[in-house]
C-alpha cells in the first residue's frame, strides 16, 4: 500500500470528506492537449509563420497564450523562509483539553485533523541548499472544523528580537549584503554580526544559532516551537499563558558542520529529499504536541517576563504536557500549487486559542496577511486550494483578483433583510470567536518595559546546559562565523559582548579569531542548566538511518545478505555503493545491483558506513581512493563504521582507530570502540549486527578526535 492510499484510509473528522484537494487535482494522462479555453491544439513546436522560414504571426492565440502563460510563472518569493518543504497528515489528541480549551480540535481523540506543514530555512533564497547554519521554520496549518488554525513556528523557541518593528532590521541585516548580493544563505558576514553587536537582546538566540540545532540532519528530528506566547481559553472563559512545542519521536539530531557544508555541494536538496523519501517508504514522521501552561495569576512568578520571545520557559520549572500526536504521511502532488502557495498567517486562530500583548507576536498578526497579498496577488489567496478551510465559509466579502466563488444572490452586507440578516453573527453557543477580555490599561508609549532587559542570564544558562561536544560545536561555529567578519572591530565587540554570558566561552572565541580575550572574565552570574535543551538527552534509535554498503565484485554472499536482514529488521535502510552502476557478482556467484556509484554517493548522504567481507572485494576497494576516504570521512564526522571478516583491512587502511587487528588470535572476536564496530574470522553476525545497531541509534560517536583526512587518490 503506498502512502497516498494509506493516507486516503484514514478517517479524517466528520465534514472532513476525506482529502479535501480531490476537487482541484488535474491528471493529464491519456488526454488530447487543449489550450486554456479547451480548444484541441495540433502543433505545439512550430509556431504559426509566414512561410515555413518566415516571421511568426501575431495571430497564433497557442504562441502567445503559451509565452504569456510562461512569462507569468513566477511569483515574489517568501522575503524570509523563501525555501521550503511541504507535506501533509494528520494530527490526533491523546486526551481532552476541555479543560484548558475549547479548541475542538484538541478534545476529541478519535478525531484526526488535517494537517499541512511547510518547513523552511530563514534566509536563503528559494533555490538555496537546505544544510546552511539557519533557523528553519515549522508551520502548521490545522484544517480543524472550527476553522484554519496556524502554528507558524521555528526549530528554535526563541527569537532575536523582543519588539517585531525591529524585524525588517534584522532580516535586512542577515540576508546578503546589499551592494554584491554576498554570501547566500548565511549568517557569515559583517552586516548582521554589526547589528548582532549593537542588539544584545540578540544574544540568547545567537546561541541556538551557533549551537547544533541550526544544523538538522533532518526535518523528522527537530523540535518545533510556537516561540511567542499565546492563550488557551475554556468554555467557562478562563485564560491561561501557553507555549507550543512539537518533539520528534525519532529525537533531535544534527549534522556535524564540515558534512552540512559539503552537502550543501553534493546534496542542496538533502533535508527535502530525506523527507520525501521517508513518506514515499512509508516512515511517517511524527511529532508530539505539547504545551507548556503558566495561570494568569502566576505570570510574574518568574525570573523573567513570560511576553519576551527571548527567553524559553525552562521545561524543568514550567514541564510540557504532550497532549496529542502529528503524523506526517503524503507527499504533495504538486510543489507550487501546495508548497509555494500556502500562506501561513499567525492571526489564524481557531476559538479557545488566543494571544497575548507579546510585543514580536502582536506585530506578527500584521505582517503575515500583509505579506500574503503582494506574494500572491489580492485578498482571495484563502481560495486557493491549499488555504481553503474544511469548515464552510461564509461572508459578505466579494470581488478582488481571482475571485473563485460564485457569490449567489442581491445581499452582500449587514444589515440586511432581503436576506433576513444572514450570514447572521454567530454566539457563543455556535462557538463564534470570543475574544479575550484583557484588562488593558497604559500611557501610549514608545517604551520597552523594564521586564525585557536581561538579555544574558537565558544564554548562560544555554551554554550551561550543552554537553562538552556541543560547546565545542558552538566555539567552532563562532570561529567560523566571526571569523568569515572583515571588521575587526565588529570582531572584538562579539568576545566583549559574549564576555557577558560566559567567560570561558569569550576567551575561546577570542582565540580562534584574532581578537583579544576579555581581561575580566564575565559576570555570568548564572549557574542553573536546562537539561531539556541539550540535544544530548534526546530520544536515540537506529529506526529510519541510512548506511552506505561498501561492496566489490568477489564479495561474501552470505554475510551481506545476514547484514541486510538484520538493518531491515531494525527499520534500517541499505544502499550498496560500488565504484560503478549495473550488478556486482559475489564470490559463489551470486549477484546485486548497486544502488549508487562513488561518484554519485558521499559518506555524508549516510548515517553510518559498512564494509562487508570476501578478499577480491576488499583488495578492490582498498585500491580505491573514494572508498578509503569514504570510511574516513565518515569516522571523522563521528558516524558508526563497521567491517565484517576482510572488510575490516579497509577501515585498518584508512587509519581508523580501534579495529579488530589481523590475524587469527582474534577469532570471531567483536571489538567496539567508539562506534567502530568490527570482527574477523567471524561466521555468526548477529553480535556484529545487533552492536552496529546500538552504534547507528547512538548518532554520532564525539568523543574520537583528530582523525586524519584521507582524500581520494
Ligand atoms: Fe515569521 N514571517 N516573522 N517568524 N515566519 C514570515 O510570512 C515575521 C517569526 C515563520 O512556511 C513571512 O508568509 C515578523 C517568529 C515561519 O510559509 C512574514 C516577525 C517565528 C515562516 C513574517 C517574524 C516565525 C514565516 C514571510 C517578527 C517563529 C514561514 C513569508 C515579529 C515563531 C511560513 C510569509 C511558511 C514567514 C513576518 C518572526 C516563523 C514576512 C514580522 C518569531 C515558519 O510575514
Amino acid at each position: 500500500m503506498d502512502s497516498m492510499q494509506k493516507y486516503n484510509q484514514t478517517k479524517i473528522y466528520e465534514g472532513a470528506k476525506n482529502d479535501q484537494l480531490q476537487t482541484f487535482r488535474s491528471n493529464h494522462t491519456d488526454q488530447k492537449l487543449t489550450t486554456n479555453q479547451a480548444v484541441k491544439v495540433i502543433n505545439t513546436d512550430d509556431s504559426l509563420k509566414a512561410g515555413s522560414r518566415g516571421p511568426t504571426l501575431i495571430e497564433d492565440f497557442h504562441f502567445r497564450e503559451k509565452l504569456t502563460h510562461f512569462d507569468h510563472e513566477r511569483i515574489p518569493e517568501r522575503v524570509v523562509h523563501a525555501r521550503g518543504f511541504g507535506v501533509h497528515g494528520y494530527f490526533q489528541a491523546y486526551e481532552s483539553m476541555a479543560q484548558y480549551t475549547k479548541a475542538k480540535f484538541l478534545q476529541d481523540p478519535s478525531v484526526k485533523t488535517p494537517v499541512f506543514v511547510r518547513f523552511s530555512t530563514v534566509v536563503g533564497s528559494r533555490g538555496s541548499a537546505d544544510t546552511v547554519r539557519d533557523v528553519r521554520g515549522f508551520a502548521t496549518k490545522f484544517y480543524t472544523e472550527d476553522g484554519n488554525y496556524d502554528l507558524v513556528g521555528n526549530n528554535m523557541p526563541v527569537f532575536f528580537i523582543q519588539d517585531a518593528i525591529k524585524f525588517p532590521d534584522m532580516v535586512h541585516a542577515i540576508k546578503p549584503e546589499p551592494h554584491n548580493e554576498i554570501p547566500q544563505a548565511s549568517s557569515a558576514h559583517d552586516t548582521f554580526w554589526d547589528f548582532v553587536v549593537n542588539t544584545p537582546e540578540t544574544a540568547h538566540m545567537i546561541m541556538w544559532l551557533l549551537s547544533d540545532r541550526a544544523i538538522p540532519r533532518s526535518f523528522r528530528m527537530m523540535e518545533g516551537f510556537g516561540v511567542n506566547t499565546f492563550r488557551f481559553i475554556n468554555a467557562e472563559g478562563k485564560g491561561r499563558f501557553v507555549k507550543f512545542h512539537w518533539k520528534p519521536l525519532l529525537g533531535v539530531h544534527s549534522l556535524v558542520w564540515d558534512e552540512a557544508q559539503k552537502l550543501a555541494g553534493k546534496d542542496p536538496d538533502y533535508n527535502r529529499r530525506d523527507i520525501w523519501d521517508a513518506i514515499n517508504m512509508g516512515e511517517f514522521p511524527e511529532y508530539e504536541l505539547g504545551v507548556q501552561m503558566i495561570d494568569e495569576e502566576d505570570e510574574f512568578k518568574f525570573g523573567f517576563d513570560i511576553l519576551d520571545a527571548t527567553k524559553i520557559w525552562p521545561e524543568e520549572t514550567i514541564p510540557v504536557k504532550i497532549i496529542g500526536k502529528m503524523t506526517l504521511n503524503r507527499n504533495v502532488d504538486n510543489f507550487f500549487a501546495e508548497t509555494e502557495q500556502v500562506a501561513f498567517c499567525a492571526g489564524n486562530v481557531v476559538p479557545g486559542i488566543d494571544f497575548t500583548n507579546d510585543p514580536l507576536l502582536q506585530g506578527r498578526l500584521f505582517s503575515y496577511l500583509d505579506t500574503q497579498l503582494i506574494r500572491l496577488g489580492g485578498p482571495n489567496f484563502h481560495e486557493i486550494p491549499i488555504n481553503r478551510p474544511i469548515a464552510p465559509v461564509h461572508n459578505n466579502q466579494r470581488d478582488g483578483y481571482h475571485r473563485m466563488t460564485i457569490d449567489q444572490g442581491t445581499v452582500s452586507y449587514h444589515p440586511n433583510s432581503i436576506q433576513k440578516n444572514t450570514p447572521e453573527s454567530a454566539s457563543d453557543a455556535d462557538n463564534g470567536y470570543l475574544h479575550y477580555a484583557e484588562k488593558v490599561d497604559g500611557k501610549k508609549i514608545r517604551e520597552r518595559s523594564e521586564s525585557f532587559r536581561d538579555n544574558y542570564s537565558q544564554a548562560t544558562l544555554f551554554w550551561n546546559s550543552m554537553s562538552e561536544p556541543e560547546k565545542q560545536h558552538i566555539i567552532d561555529a563562532f570561529h567560523f562565523e566571526v571569523g568569515s567578519v572583515n571588521d575587526k572591530y565588529i570582531r572584538q565587540r562579539v568576545v566583549d559582548m559574549f564576555n557577558n554570558v560566559d567567560g570561558q566561552l569569550a576567551t575561546e572565541i577570542a582565540k580562534g579569531i584574532g581578537a583579544t580575550p576579555p581581561k575580566t572574565a564575565g559576570k555570568a552570574g548564572v549557574t542553573a542548566s536546562s537539561p531539556a535543551v541539550s540535544q544530548a538527552n534526546t530520544i536515540k534509535t537506529a529506526k529510519t538511518r541510512k548506511v552506505a554498503i561498501l561492496v566489490d565484485n568477489g564479495f561474501n554472499y552470505t554475510e551481506l545478505m545476514q547484514f541486510m536482514d538484520a538493518m531491515k529488521n531494525a527499520g534500517v535502510n541499505t544502499e550498496i555503493v560500488s565504484k560503478n552502476l549495473g550488478m556486482i557478482t559475489s564470490e559463489d556467484g551470486k549477484q546485486i545491483e548497486v544502488g549508487k556509484n562513488f561518484l554519485k554517493a558521499a559518506s555524508v548522504m549516510y548515517d553510518a558506513v559498512y564494509v562487508t567481507g570476501g578478499r577480491q572485494s576488499a583488495d578492490s576497494l582498498l585500491k580505491q581512493g573514494d572508498a578509503l576516504h569514504f570510511v574516513n570521512e565518515a569516522f571523522k564526522h563521528a558516524k558508526a563504521v563497521g567491517a565484517t571478516n576482510e572488510g575490516v583491512d579497509l577501515l585498518a587502511a584508512s587509519q581508523i582507530q580501534g579495529v579488530a587487528t589481523a590475524g587469527t588470535e582474534n577469532n570471531g572476536e567483536l571489538v567496539t570502540e567508539l562506534g567502530v564496530v568490527t570482527v574477523r574470522n567471524a561466521t555468526d553476525l548477529n553480535p556484529f549486527n545487533g552492536e552496529f545497531i546500538k552504534a547507528i541509534a547512538e548518532h554520532r560517536h564525539w568523543a574520537r578526535k583528530n582523525q586524519k583526512d584521507i582524500v581520494p587518490a
